[in-house]
């Protein structure tokens, strides 16, 4: 049997497992890789609330990735939640020079609270880490962050062409700006903005309450499509059927004692082989 292929993450734990450093490797598992992961945050939550949450140091987010891209040939290399700037520029520094492709998932804030984008850290973010990347993917909110533009998303809706190639521009970089935040009869529109072209992905909107970790399963699959060889434009379209079949086979808990429901992400592998969400792989 041949080695699987190799992916690295670069994100926060989240214990619940829905999203973070679980959810990529769950995600990766499904497509057949094998995942390695550098460890940035702990993250205590539920899918309802963010407790608290732990740093590693820098030094020891640097050394993870150091030791792993010494040890393994890695075809492809994302990141998620990255707790400070300092994180942002450890990672930044680790991978400069790399040519393995890189995919940001600027996470700024987890869905269930925490707030992790500081004026410093969209700094770090655009001066020194993603300008390293292949493509970004960035919601709406985050994207405005990042560009230092003020909305409000309520009453305002700045268009996401716009938003893309202004990113797409300042940074060198792909960007896929992901739709979840404006919903039009039931579909939502990812938009790719690459070297001078607009693209956009119009998929049905599947509503999943109290879950979490779509954001990062995306990227995450993104990641392991470019790791298996396909280009952008493939793994673009490929990932979001991966996410439709996720989303539709979610599965809960009976409530019992409980008093919300929780809902999770179906990442468990298919019983076929090759098949994933209605994609052979070729
Ligand atoms: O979905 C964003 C996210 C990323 N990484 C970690 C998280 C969350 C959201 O909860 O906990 C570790």
């Amino acid at each position: 049997m041949s080695p699987p292929v190799v992916t690295l993450t670069i994100a926060g734990s989240d214990c619940c497992a829905g999203a973070g450093i679980q959810a990529d490797l769950k995600t990766f598992s499904l497509l057949g890789l094998h995942g390695l992961t550098a460890i940035s945050t702990i993250v205590v939550q539920t899918p309802f609330k963010v407790h608290s949450y732990q740093e590693v140091s820098p030094e020891t987010l640097t050394e993870q990735i150091q030791v792993l891209l010494e040890s393994y040939p890695i075809a492809a290399i994302k990141t998620g939640l990255l707790g400070s700037s300092s994180h942002i520029s450890a990672v930044a520094a680790a991978l400069t020079g790399t040519k393995i492709p890189l995919v940001i998932d600027p996470v700024l804030s987890a869905s269930s609270g925490a707030d992790f984008g500081s004026p410093a850290a969209v700094e770090a973010y655009m001066t020194e880490l993603l300008p390293l990347a292949l493509v970004t993917t960035p919601n709406l909110p985050e994207a405005l962050r990042l560009l230092r533009q003020n909305h409000d998303l309520d009453s305002e809706r700045p268009c996401p062409n716009e938003i893309a190639k202004e990113l797409s521009s300042s940074l060198g970089i792909s960007v896929l700006l992901t739709g979840g935040h404006s919903v039009t009869e039931g579909l939502l529109t990812d938009t790719f903005y690459s070297r001078g072209t607009t693209r956009e992905f119009t998929h049905p909107w599947i509503d999943l309450p109290s879950s979490h970790g779509t954001g990062c399963t995306h990227s995450a699959a993104i990641t392991g499509l470019l790791a298996l060889g396909y280009d952008l434009e493939k793994a673009i379209p490929m990932a979001q059927a991966l996410m439709t079949h996720i989303l539709t086979t979610s599965y809960h808990w009976p409530l019992e004692e409980r008093s919300q429901e929780i809902h999770v992400l179906n990442q468990l592998p298919p019983k076929s082989a090759n098949f994933f969400g209605g994609i052979e792989l070729e």
